[in-house]
């Protein structure tokens, strides 16, 4: 498509490749693309409107809540409950399925997002982003319930997310590439900047709180000290590190030059009861699709991510994703 095209030219060109599209996914698309442009707005101004700083409560997750994670829900919530697009809505920051109100007219599609991710970045002016992923929702289900939701991340009919950096990007997939979009502010559209996004497959980049390096597994340890070790090493070439405790930003720059983005799971992790710190449906999903779709890969480590199948909606699993020879070869240190 055209460089240049709005995000909405965009996605009415590409419903009229489907027979009897109904203009719903459009619709909701648009619907997703305005509570990121509000998002990115607040993002933007901050202080000066008194958005940053945490609010007096938890989420599900027993995570202190910053006041935009909440507005952000908020907006994410607005955006998509009124236009007849979507029948039920599950988020980080909502322990429930969001159930549309009373009367409310019902569209054919479940969304579940992180409305702010990264958000321990807010207050000190680093990328965040959200993310968020679509499923077709069961006919007839006007008040879908928690196992509607509960799908593999293969049955994602569309999944993507939007940057909140210096430029704000929004990356869309819906199962036949990726493609970029950038906020031009001037006009409020998001406009095509890329198209067909691949990852390159070699790399001599990785991402990883190395902070938690003694509670690591075997396999982690023994990839990570292989980059460490440099020309000298295994691998016989030096490695970069970036961490910016932003998903949004790592995957942003693993589809932008490469790389290998690791959450992996660890004893501390295991101890505290879960399996990751990065939760399934609306984090690692929806981010395993984008890079699948940009020719990369992601595992658990020992399993495909979009295979995985889901038992809750804020379920946690281990992230390992990016270019695929490097993913690879870690899934091979599992074996
Ligand atoms: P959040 O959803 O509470 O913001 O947490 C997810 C974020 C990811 O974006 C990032 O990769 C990770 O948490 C950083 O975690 P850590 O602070 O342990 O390095
Ligand atoms: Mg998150």
């Amino acid at each position: 498509m055209r460089i240049g095209t709005t995000l909405t030219n965009y996605t009415i060109n590409k419903q009229k490749g489907f027979v009897g599209a109904s203009g719903t996914f459009t619709g909701l698309l648009n619907d997703i693309a305005v509570a990121c442009k509000r998002i990115a707005d607040l993002v933007n101004k901050g202080d000066l409107v008194g958005v940053l700083g945490a609010v007096d409560s938890e989420n599900v997750q027993g995570e202190q809540q910053k006041k935009l994670d909440v507005i952000s829900n908020d907006l994410m919530i607005e955006a998509l409950r009124h236009n007849g697009h979507i029948a039920g809505l599950a988020s980080e920051e909502m322990d429930e399925i969001y159930q549309l109100p009373e009367g409310a007219r019902r569209g054919n599609y479940l969304v579940l997002c992180d409305p702010l991710d990264g958000s321990s970045n807010i207050d000190v002016n680093v990328s965040v982003g959200t993310i968020f992923s679509v499923l077709k929702a069961p006919d007839g289900s006007d008040n879908p319930t928690q196992e509607d939701f509960l799908k593999a991340g293969t049955e994602q009919i569309a999944a993507g997310y939007c940057l909140y950096g210096p430029s704000t990007i929004l990356v869309l997939t819906t199962g036949d590439g990726v493609s970029m979009f950038t906020l031009n502010r001037d006009f409020g559209e998001f406009l095509l900047t890329k198209e067909h996004v691949r990852i390159p497959q070699e790399t001599s980049e990785f991402a990883i709180n190395m902070s938690y390096r003694r509670h690591w597994d075997g396999p982690v340890e023994r990839y990570i000290s292989e980059c460490l070790a440099g020309k000298e090493g295994e691998r016989g070439k030096d490695f970069n590190m970036r961490w910016v405790a932003s998903m949004v930003a790592e995957v942003h720059r693993i589809l932008t030059r490469g790389g290998i983005f690791l959450y992996p799971c660890d004893a501390k992790i295991r101890a505290a009861g879960r399996e990751g710190k990065l939760r399934l449906m609306y984090e690692a999903n929806p981010m395993a699709m984008i890079v699948e779709q940009a020719g990369g890969a992601a595992t658990t480590g020992t399993q495909r991510i979009l295979e995985v199948n889901p038992e809750e909606i804020h379920q946690r699993v281990p992230v390992i994703l990016g270019s695929k020879a490097e993913v690879d070869r870690i899934a091979d240190y599992h074996l």
